[in-house]
């Protein structure tokens, strides 16, 4: 692996309604992407709020945060060969009327707030996504940008 890098994806709520977790995890896994952390958790608005304190003010974020803390979501830690870069395509753009044809946003999404599933958009968000799901996960050796020797 030349450009191992690490991301955080969720699984949000509609997605786990719908029962498609699987679905997903196996896109995950059929398209070079290793899974290195999961859990399941039930955010509070409150902890949505914090999650997604860069969109604070945008018309569209109380109801983000009623959606993201209206039923429980899977959270991974994602690593692989540009990992922020090789999910977010897999996901497919944040509204799924534009997504392409068998992404996951396409497959799983309902609309531009219930889209199924969320990216890291840099890999220095990816770390700070991932402290604040994994706290204590040691990040060390799974560094976003790790060149392999090959040794
Ligand atoms: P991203 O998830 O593709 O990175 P962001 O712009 O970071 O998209 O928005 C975060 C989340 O907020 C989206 O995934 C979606 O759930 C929700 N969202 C974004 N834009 C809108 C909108 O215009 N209306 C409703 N919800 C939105
Ligand atoms: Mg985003």
């Amino acid at each position: 692996m030349a450009h191992s890098e690490i991301t955080l994806a969720i699984i949000k709520p509609d997605a786990v309604e719908q029962k498609v977790i699987g679905n997903i995890i196996s896109l995950i896994e059929s398209n070079g992407l290793t899974i290195r952390a999961m859990k399941m958790v039930h955010l509070t608005a409150g902890e949505a709020r914090e999650f997604y304190a860069v969109h604070t003010g945008k018309s569209f974020f109380d109801g983000l945060v009623n959606f993201m803390s209206g039923g429980p979501s899977v959270v991974m830690v994602l690593e692989g060969e540009h990992a922020v870069a090789t999910w977010r395509n897999l996901m497919g753009p944040t509204d799924p009327q534009n997504a392409p044809e068998g992404s996951i946003r396409r497959s799983f999404g309902t609309d531009v707030r219930h889209n199924a599933t969320h990216g890291s958009d840099s890999a220095d968000a990816a770390v700070s996504e991932i402290a604040y799901f994994f706290s204590g996960l040691d990040q060390s050796h799974l560094s976003p940008s790790r060149e392999e020797s090959g040794r």
